[in-house]
């Protein structure tokens, strides 16, 4: 069941990653907000949350979505945004030599054709092992993995990212990279669960 801090942390991405706005409050390129700020104009938004409360969601957030600054007064999602008002930029980084994306199987023809795109996020997010990919696949119904040739795609000049809870980034990938479920349980020996 939900607590009450899952509860704060979905406000918390939505404010964050994808609609400032809706309550005035301004971002800068890095994702950062003042906590204050993001105090006051919640509860003018009718929902009070203390200074507390955030610093405990941060800290107890099994994805590490967010993350204070170091001199306690700011708080940004380090992932995930739409918002156009943020434009992260990570440092470029090598990555092993796969990595894996959890998606759902309706997707697929789609993805086999035309790669995987960021949508409206700012990058494909992808996981270095393959139960975090299940698990981010079943969010969006029945879940499939597929393996993405990272390094191979690096070494060819596609830039890859880290995120600062681990997440890898990238701006997409093109199908000829990707190879799903079905196609690894036909080899000799599947890398995946059946
Ligand atoms: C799919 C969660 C059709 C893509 C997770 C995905 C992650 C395509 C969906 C983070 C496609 C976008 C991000 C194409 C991509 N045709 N479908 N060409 N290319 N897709 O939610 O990766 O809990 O924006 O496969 O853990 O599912 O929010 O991305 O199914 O790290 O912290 O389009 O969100 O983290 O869905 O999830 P999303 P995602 P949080």
């Amino acid at each position: 069941m939900p607590t009450e801090n899952d509860e704060i942390s979905k406000y918390l991405s939505y404010i964050l990653r994808h609609e400032p706005h809706s309550i005035g409050l301004q971002l800068d390129s890095d994702g950062w907000a003042s906590i204050n700020s993001l105090i006051a104009l919640s509860a003018d938004h009718g929902r009070v949350i203390d200074k507390a409360t955030i610093q405990t969601v941060v800290r107890t957030n099994t994805k590490k979505r967010f993350e204070i600054s170091d001199d306690g007064r700011r708080i940004r999602a380090v992932q995930g945004h739409t918002t156009k008002s943020v434009q992260r930029v990570y440092p470029i980084t090598m990555p092993p030599q796969l990595l894996y994306h959890g998606t759902a199987t309706r997707f697929v023809a789609s993805i086999r054709e035309h790669g995987l795109k960021a949508g409206a996020r700012h990058h494909v997010h992808l996981s270095i092992d393959v139960s975090t990919a299940i698990s981010v696949g079943k969010r969006h119904g029945n879940p499939v993995v597929l393996e993405i040739q990272a390094l191979k795609m690096y070494e060819l000049g596609f830039k890859f990212f880290i995120a600062e809870n681990s997440v890898w980034l990238t701006d997409s990938v093109p199908p000829e990279f990707i190879k799903t479920i079905e196609q690894l349980v036909h080899q000799e020996k599947p890398r995946l669960p059946r």
